[in-house]
């Protein structure tokens, strides 16, 4: 991989992830709510923004920026990334809540936008220590060797990971009843807490699908080329191609007949 973006993201997404790793050496973590009882976010997941922000405005001062803690709605990243500037989208912490518990799934993303189509992003997951990189037309790679989905077309023998809105509590039991249908639908269903680690695990075959109703644009940025570029295609569930406004719902998989049969679940 030469593509300088890929490059970037991938180098400053190693560099967040080792500092959220190593984040209770020097400082201790406090945990705030975002507004509801179930949204967290902590003050490693702003020092990891600032260190992606400043990195990148170093490297390219050109290009805007969004993070998910400036908080901005959908609707205005959706503006800003129809825009036709180069705008890098980025999750410092995806997984926040995992981090909290310390359960090791917990990744940096970083992705960079054109048009409203994700041209180069990053994936690191700093406690397995894998870096998924990719750039638009030049595949994707894990540490540096190159990934493709599983191609599975079969929803009866998928193996899929999904996510309950928990933000969202007037929404879940409507999740949680798709989740029941999905469950009895496919193969396998796990449930991770990580946007970008599932995505990731998609893109390089050792799961299926992934699909969450309840995402934002920094969540999939990075995350959507990766996995296109392995060979796995996304959707807005209820909407059809993929589109950064988020409201209609985000799904994954490892091929397009997936994606069509498991958002056929999904919506019914
Ligand atoms: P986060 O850790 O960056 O918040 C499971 O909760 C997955 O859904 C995580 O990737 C999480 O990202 C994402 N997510 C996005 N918005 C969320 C919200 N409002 N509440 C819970 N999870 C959310
Ligand atoms: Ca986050």
């Amino acid at each position: 991989m030469d593509n300088v973006y890929a490059i970037a993201a991938g180098e400053i997404a190693r560099e967040a992830g080792q500092f959220l790793k190593h984040f209770s050496d020097g400082h201790r973590l406090a945990v705030e709510n975002k507004g509801c009882d179930f949204d967290f976010v902590t003050n490693a997941d702003r020092e990891s923004q600032r260190l992606i922000a400043s990195r990148l405005k170093a490297r390219f001062p050109e290009h805007r920026f969004v993070g998910e803690e400036d908080g901005l709605s959908d609707a205005e990243v959706a503006e800003i990334l129809k825009s036709g500037d180069y705008c890098w989208v980025c999750d410092p912490l995806d997984g926040t809540v995992n981090y909290i518990h310390h359960l090791g799934l917990y990744a940096t993303s970083i992705g960079l936008v054109k048009d409203g189509v994700a041209v180069a992003g990053a994936i690191y997951l700093p406690e397995p220590d894998e870096l998924f990189v990719a750039a638009r037309g030049e595949g994707a790679t894990l540490n540096g060797r190159p990934i493709h989905t599983t191609g599975c077309a079969d929803l009866r023998h998928a193996f899929v990971s999904a996510d309950v809105a928990a933000a969202d509590l007037s929404r879940r039991d409507e999740n949680l009843e798709r989740i029941k249908r999905v469950g009895l639908a496919v193969g396998g269903l796990r449930i991770e807490g990580s946007a970008c680690v599932c995505i990731a695990q998609t893109a390089c075959g050792r799961q299926d699908a992934y699909w969450n109703l309840g995402l934002h644009a920094w969540d999939v940025a990075a995350g959507i080329v990766i996995l296109e570029e392995a060979g796995g295609a996304v959707a807005n569930v209820f909407a059809g191609p993929f589109g950064f406004d988020m409201k209609r719902g985000f799904l994954c998989a490892a091929s397009g007949q997936l994606v069509e049969a498991f958002g056929e679940v999904v919506k019914r």
